[in-house]
């Protein structure tokens, strides 16, 4: 690839070495190419600063937006977490919609857009991140910019059903056929993702090739992988978990690890392991559920419903089932360090990734190569996550089903370890085939290996 990388993601490092997985993936493209990131820089004022702002030159350049009050409200909070998060994970029941927001999402945009564009040489290849800058290539077009722009959606594409909620849905197809290639987590994506352009108009060419208009552009799913090696290393490097939590060897522990979001499904497993509890058999061992889940989001009305839901429900089950040495679920409401995690994910004996709509779900990922290849846990993982299309080798559940999931949580405690160790080594070679560095050559290489669209 000739020209630089030009990354722009809603939020940007600002350490000179970044940590967590997509950020560090993005990090070492940049470093291997050269170019420019461009983000939000967190700051919310009053005052912004004019244009961009410097927060470092090397190895890359990495430049700065802040957001007025107004800005931070109508684009993050509302547009794109109160009305596009809840529309692309199927809840178009929790939708919040007001004309303002979407204003100011378009206005965020443009100004975004204006801001790149200035910075840009004709070779710059271009690689938009997530829901919200889906309207960024459009804005750059509108500023004249002919370079080659990708996108790539982190979370779920809206069914065409659920589409129509959206007021704005009459721009969707425009937003996308603006990109040179719109990358997506699922084959389940692409296609619902074809049906929504279809209805707008768009015509199926071949192999993911879309025409809208005079538009020609590409879809495709990239499904996101994690540093695999790095997983293992802070896996191997922690110290034992059990002693921490004082859960005895003979004992059983069942984790969960989330953002705290209604779209996790995190009631649903809670449910599902007290019917489990419910229906426990004699001579069982004991079984605990530690649930990390840090609040996210908490100035949108939803995630503060889901937190209460989440305490009333603990308080039943621990209310039923606790003993003086016991509390069946224990619910640490707190994000924890990497190498904390990763000694927890080696700990326990089941995994339940349970959401009810993913993009991917790299908890998963990351729990499998956190395991010892001798005596794995075992993965229980919800047919909705974007992972269930890779990883088929865990056990799958329907996380609507608490019967079910109840039962599949009783089958992982009693798996044989002959099976978890052919489940977990069918598990770990997907995952190390397409990891984090994997989906980045992949995706750059889809981007800049076509012909220009403009020109097609
Ligand atoms: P998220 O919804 O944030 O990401 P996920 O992929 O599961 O979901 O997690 C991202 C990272 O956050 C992981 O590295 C994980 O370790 C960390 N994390 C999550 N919960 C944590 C906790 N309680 N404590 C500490 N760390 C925690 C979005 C999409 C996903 C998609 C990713 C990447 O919603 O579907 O997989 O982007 O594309």
């Amino acid at each position: 690839m000739a020209g630089r990388l030009i990354v722009i993601s809603n939020r940007i490092p600002t350490d000179a070495a970044p940590s967590g997985g997509l950020v560090v993936a993005l990090h070492d493209a940049l470093k291997a190419r050269g170019g420019l990131w461009v983000g939000h820089s967190g700051k919310v004022t009053d005052s912004p600063a004019e244009g961009l702002t410097t927060i470092a030159d090397e190895p890359y350049q990495r430049r700065a937006f802040d957001l007025t009050p107004a800005e931070h409200k109508g684009f993050y909070l509302d547009y794109a977490n109160a009305t596009l998060w809840p529309l692309f994970h199927h809840r178009a029941d929790l939708m919040t919609l007001d004309p303002e927001s979407s204003r100011i999402y378009w206005e965020v945009n443009r100004k975004v857009a204006q801001l790149v564009a200035a910075e840009l040489q004709p070779d710059d290849v271009v690689w938009v991140q997530d829901y919200h800058f889906i309207p960024l290539a459009q804005a750059m077009r509108m500023e004249g910019v002919k370079n080659r722009i990708g996108f790539f959606l982190h979370i779920p594409f809206p069914n065409a059903s659920d589409v129509p909620a959206l007021p704005e849905q009459r721009y969707l197809a425009s937003w996308l056929a603006a990109y040179d290639l719109v990358g997506l987590q699922t084959r389940r994506d692409v296609a619902a993702a074809i049906d929504v352009l279809r209805r707008s108009g768009a015509e199926m060419l071949l192999r993911g090739q879309m025409r809208l208009g005079d538009r020609h552009f590409t879809l495709g799913s990239f499904p996101i992988g994690i540093d695999v090696d790095d997983f293992v290393r802070a896996a191997e490097a922690a110290p034992p978990a059990g002693a921490t939590l004082r859960i005895p060897d003979e004992e059983k522990l069942i984790l969960g690890v989330d953002r705290l979001d209604y779209s996790k499904g995190i009631p649903n497993r809670f449910s599902a392991f007290g019917e489990f509890l419910a229906t426990g058999e004699d001579g069982e061992p004991r079984a605990t559920l530690l649930q990390i889940a840090p609040p996210s989001r908490e100035d949108v009305e939803a995630y503060r419903e889901i937190r209460e839901e989440l305490e009333t429900l603990s308080g039943r089950v621990n209310g039923n089932h606790a003993e003086l040495d016991w509390t069946p679920i224990r619910y640490i409401r707190r994000g924890l360090p990497r190498d904390v995690l990763a000694g927890l994910y080696r700990r326990a004996d089941a995994m339940l990734v349970t959401p009810l709509a993913d993009g991917m779900n790299l908890v998963a990922k990351e729990y499998v190569a956190a395991q010892d290849g001798a005596d794995p846990g075992v993965l229980i993982l919800s047919h909705f996550a974007g992972a269930a299309e890779q990883l088929d080798a865990a056990l799958m559940v329907n996380p609507y089903d608490t019967a079910e999931t109840a039962k599949a949580i009783r089958q992982a405690l009693s798996m044989p370890e002959h099976e978890r160790r052919a489940r977990h080594l069918s598990l770990i070679r997907t995952i190390r085939e397409t990891d984090i560095a994997w989906w980045t050559a992949t995706y750059l290489d889809a981007l800049t290996g076509r012909a220009a669209s403009a020109a097609a």
